[in-house]
């Protein structure tokens, strides 16, 4: 896998037009966007197929699937066939659960992200203590993408050592959540950055400058 500049925007914004305005100043730079579920169930999931239909990017659809595995198989699979490129699913909820997730995606030619450890303060309690179990699982699976925080380096270098030089890890908290995307960049393959890029009063020049500050 490859990010242009090492960035992907996060598009947590809520309307089409807004999302579409933001990706005509943005796509210059990018090449890979993550969208969620404040853009889906704003506008419904065809907004997937048409980001794919008007822009040339690669899309994370970031719905962080934690269910059992036959209902994780039905959720990547009609995702997926919205357009999205790839999913990003929780690992906490065991191997059956990513198995199926990965299997779904697979079929497809489409891969997942897993995320290990998440960026907010409040992670510390619950998945903290398991993260690197999770990341030790995604390993053993086979699986080669990740998510891992921004905010937390010494467990995104924790993380990077379980799952090898060799996979991707995709890292979210820059900015808004006081991650630096140089230091991330370290560790991680690429940034995830949503609000400092989406709410600024110029998306390309605060995008612009974050790529200044990485190269
Ligand atoms: P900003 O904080 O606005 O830059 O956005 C960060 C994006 O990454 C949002 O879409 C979050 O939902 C997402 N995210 C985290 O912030 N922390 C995590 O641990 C995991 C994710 C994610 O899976 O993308």
């Amino acid at each position: 896998m490859k990010v242009k500049n090492q960035i992907i925007l996060a598009l947590d914004v809520e309307e089409k037009n807004k999302a579409f305005s933001i990706l005509e100043e943005t796509t210059k730079y990018l090449d890979t966007i993550k969208i969620g579920y404040p853009l889906t169930l704003a506008e419904g999931p065809k907004i997937i197929t048409a980001i794919k239909e008007n822009f040339d990017v690669n899309i994370i659809a970031d719905f962080k699937v934690a269910d059992i595995d036959a209902t994780n198989e039905k959720i990547v699979r009609n995702t997926l066939n919205y357009g999205a490129d790839s999913i990003i699913v929780h690992g906490f909820t065991g191997e059956d659960s990513v198995i199926a997730c990965k299997n779904a995606a697979e079929k497809l030619d489409k891969e997942i992200f897993l995320l290990t450890e998440m960026s907010h303060p409040g992670a510390d309690k619950f998945l903290k203590p398991v993260s690197l179990d999770i990341a030790q699982m995604g390993v053993d699976l086979g699986i080669t993408n990740y998510v891992a925080p921004a905010t937390k380096l010494d467990r995104l270098k924790k993380i990077r050592e379980v799952v090898g030089k060799n996979a991707f890890i995709i890292s979210p908290g820059v900015g808004f959540q006081g991650g630096n995307a140089k230091e991330t960049l370290k560790y991680a393959n690429a940034a995830i950055i949503g609000r400092s890029i989406y709410n600024s009063d110029s998306p390309q020049n605060t995008l612009e400058d974050i790529i200044n500050s990485i190269s």
